[in-house]
């Protein structure tokens, strides 16, 4: 039998959107993704997927922090899930541009909520919340009942999405569900976040192309999963009985310094490092070249040093559960940059 169900995805160009719309087009949704009016195209990642020309994939013009705009969308659309994954990001820029992520990762939701109430309570919602309101952990591993403490204005602006998520779910009985996703990476992600300016760069080391990796906290430890899977959770959440709060996680953390390890091992470079804190560098085991050092430009006025997630309740609830492994992920994100470098993608 076909599916006739139709989706909202905010933020189509982005990592997460273009695989949730892959994933929904499959399963026979019609696709409605919103992307921003910008200067020149930004379609990479749906054109990497080869979903761009689906018949079933509209494209539509949107902005976030226009109310109006999320009242027509719903409208035009009549779409029946909504799934937000539009936000300003990346938290470093949000430390810099602190009013613009609050307009658009903060009250962004707030003007899709009110544009669910107003045009109809029935549309299901998924709000994209993060581990980064975790901040500075107050338990370890975190679940769903580990308290907040967000450490950037990112943090502070998700989690008033997360709230009023929460809110309208209990005010007024709108489906709101809320995933707290831990970092997910892939070889769409984009070249700010830290795991592929490191997959990106070893390959242009490897190539010839680059001739150093410069980075800032080595020191801190993320929850690093796989994007395609994560999706597949966000879509779990819209077809529960209710709507929750969940944790999507793989249980382990590793150091920065340890992923840079593994994508040098991808290309068969090992790195041993010497000095402390700003002074660290990596060098090649066999030449001794620099290949890694510090800049102090990338370290954050307020870092989250720690994150861990346990994803049980998702896997108990709705039967997800990650299975890539942070060595695979690595190693496939790195053969993707080394291919796209090799044929000089500008991406
Ligand atoms: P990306 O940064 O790759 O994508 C963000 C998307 O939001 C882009 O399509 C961007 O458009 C769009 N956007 C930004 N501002 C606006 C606006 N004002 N109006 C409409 N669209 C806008 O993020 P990811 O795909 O990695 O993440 C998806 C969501 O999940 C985000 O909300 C993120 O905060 C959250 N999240 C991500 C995690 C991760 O590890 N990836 C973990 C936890 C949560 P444009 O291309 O024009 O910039
Ligand atoms: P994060 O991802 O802040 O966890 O947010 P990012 O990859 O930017 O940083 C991870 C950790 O690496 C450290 N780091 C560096 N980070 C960047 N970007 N560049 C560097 O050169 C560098 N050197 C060290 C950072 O300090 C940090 O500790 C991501 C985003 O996708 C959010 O939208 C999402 O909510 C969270 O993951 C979960």
């Amino acid at each position: 039998m076909s599916n006739t169900k139709s989706a909202i995805i905010t933020g189509i160009t982005g990592q997460d959107g273009a695989y949730l719309a892959q994933l929904l087009l499959e399963k026979g949704y019609t696709v409605h993704g919103t992307y921003r009016r910008t200067s020149s195209v930004n379609f990479w990642r749906i054109e990497e997927l080869g979903i761009q020309n689906h018949p079933n994939l509209k494209l539509v013009e949107y902005d976030l922090t226009d109310l109006s705009a999320s009242i027509r969308l719903l409208q035009e659309t009549g779409a029946t899930e909504v799934y937000n994954l539009a936000a300003q990001s990346f938290v470093g820029v949000s430390f810099a541009q602190p009013h613009t992520t609050t307009e658009i990762t903060a009250v962004g939701v707030l003007n899709l909520l009110e544009a669910i109430r107003i045009v109809n309570t029935k549309i299901r919602f998924y709000q994209a919340s993060t581990s980064e309101m975790f901040g500075k952990v107050q338990a370890i591993p975190q679940t769903e009942e580990t308290p907040f403490y967000p450490r950037s204005p990112y943090g502070v602006a998700k989690l008033y999405g997360h709230w009023m998520t929460i809110n309208y779910r209990e005010s007024y009985g709108i489906f709101g569900a809320s995933g707290i996703l831990f970092n997910h990476e892939s070889p769409l992600r984009g070249r700010e976040f830290v795991t592929r300016k490191i997959t990106d760069t070893v390959a242009k080391i490897k190539l010839g192309k680059a001739e150093v990796l410069e980075l800032g906290n080595l020191d801190a430890k993320r929850d690093w999963g796989f994007a395609k899977e994560y999706v597949e959770g966000m879509w779990r959440m819209l077809q529960a009985d209710e709507p929750d709060t969940y944790v999507l996680a793989t249980n382990r953390t590793e150091t920065v310094r340890s992923f840079v390890e593994l994508a040098f091992k991808a290309v068969d470079i090992e790195i041993v490092w010497s000095g402390k804190e700003e002074q660290e560098i990596g060098k090649c085991a066999k030449s001794g070249k620099v290949l890694v050092r510090i800049n102090p430009q990338f370290y954050r006025p307020a870092e989250v040093e720690l994150l861990i997630g346990s994803p049980d309740k998702a896997t108990k609830a709705l039967g997800w559960k990650p299975t890539t492994t942070l060595e695979e992920l690595c190693a496939m994100m790195v053969k993707a940059d080394l291919e796209r470098n090799e044929r000089g993608a500008s991406f």
